[in-house]
Order: structure tokens, then sequence, then C-alpha cells
């Protein structure tokens, strides 16, 4: 039987190749954006990145493009506050957005950015996907579930992507796969199939870069 929301598999040749090759293209840091309109014209097929602060967005990114550093990864969670976009080649955006579920920051801060992020995620057109993160050791957490219902509503398609697989055992992320799958069934706009990452072994990238290079 089918697992729902089975991981991802090996990306086939032409998808593999298509990633390599878009994510071999030009690479820029674009702007940082703190208001809709600051965005960028949306011309192009836009992805974004979506999680907890400290999931591993920003070290994603860099992972992606193979430039350490192009998105300022930090072990200071709520580093990132603002949106940043990023050119690959002349035909996709890469968004870090800033990170949701920080409660060290000033709560005035905290709504700004909140209120922001739901902005970009309920309105811009371009957008083809948006990647939710999700740690590996800890599964969806409540302040995940509010984006996944906000992406619902806006009817924009998420894939989840699980990050920092490096740091559990097979048998511990099962048991957070099965947790996983269990809450994206309640969500309609969720993509079928979960892709499993580690930013700083490597693993899932090559399939992710796929997954980018194959969106329309
Ligand atoms: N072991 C491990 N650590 C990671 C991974 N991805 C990110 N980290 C660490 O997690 C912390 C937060 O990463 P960052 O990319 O800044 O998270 P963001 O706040 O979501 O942008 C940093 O210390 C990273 O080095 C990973 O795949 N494996
Ligand atoms: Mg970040």
């Amino acid at each position: 039987m089918q697992l729902p929301f089975p991981i991802a598999g090996e990306p086939d040749e032409f998808a593999r190749e298509a990633g390599r090759k878009l994510f071999a293209g030009e690479k820029e840091f674009l702007k940082g954006v703190v208001a809709m309109s600051g965005l960028p014209p949306d011309d192009r097929i836009e992805v974004c990145f979506a999680g907890r602060s400290n999931v591993g967005k920003s070290s994603l990114i860099n992972a992606l493009t193979g430039r350490k550093g192009i998105a300022r990864a930090s072990n200071t969670p709520g580093r990132t506050q603002e949106i940043n976009f990023f050119t690959l080649a002349d035909s996709h955006y890469l968004v870090d957005l800033p990170g949701y579920g920080y409660a060290n920051a000033p709560l005035a801060v905290v709504e700004k950015w909140q209120k922001l992020l739901k902005q970009y995620l309920s309105g811009r057109q371009s957008l083809r996907r948006a990647f939710v993160l999700i740690d590996a050791r800890h599964g969806v957490k409540k302040v995940d579930e509010e984006i996944l219902t906000l992406l619902d509503k806006s009817a924009v398609t998420f894939q989840c992507v699980l990050t920092k697989a490096d740091k559990v055992k097979a048998e511990e992320r099962e048991k957070v796969l099965a947790q996983v799958r269990g809450r994206l069934s309640a969500h309609p706009a969720a993509f079928p199939e979960i892709v499993v990452t580690s930013s700083e072994k490597g693993d899932g990238i090559e399939t992710l870069r796929a997954i980018v290079a194959t969106l329309v």
C-alpha cells in the first residue's frame, strides 16, 4: 500500500540535469524587503522557504546555491527579519522568509514580521511553491499549522521539507515522519511528497534542485 506523502525519490536524469544547470547559473542576493511595496516585479518563477526561526532556511538556500554565506545563516534565531530575494539565472527568485515562532523578539516587531509574511504568502501571484521547512527532530508544531492553514486559504501549493536529517536516527525519523504525514493530510494545499534534507551533509539537495527546476 502506497504511504500518503511518500519521501520524494531520486530525480530522473532529465530533472537532475535541469536542476544542476539551473543552480549552476548566476545567483545573487537582490534585496531585503520590509514592505509589500518593496517587492521586485513578479515576472519570474518564485519559490520561498518558510519555517520556524532556526529551522535551517538560510542554510538550505546556501546548500542549494552552493554559495556558503549568500543567505546569512546564524545560530541566532530571529536573524532574518526581512523577506530576502535572491536571483537565480534570469528565470527564478529564491525567497528566504523571516522565521516565525520566535518568542524573544519584542511583540511589536514580531507582529510586523508576521503581517508582512502573511501578506506575502497570500498575495504574491508569481509564487509557484512554498517550501515549508520542518525540523526532522521536532515535526510539525502549532505555529507551523498557522502557516499551513494560511497557505491552504491562499491556495498556494506548499511542500514539506524536513531539515537537519543528519541530527536524527532512522527510527526517530520514522516517528517524526508519521507525525508530519498525519498533520499534512489535513491540508489540501500540501504537495503529496516530502523532501528529507541535510544542508550539512547535502542529503536531498539534488532532489530539491530538480523540483525547483521542473516547476513551470
Ligand atoms: N546539523 C545541522 N545543522 C544545521 C542544518 N541546517 C542548519 N543548521 C544549523 O541550524 C542553525 C540555524 O540555521 P539557519 O539556516 O540560520 O536557520 P534559519 O533561522 O531558519 O534561517 C545554524 O546554526 C545552522 O548551522 C543541517 O542540515 N544540519
Ligand atoms: Mg535565516
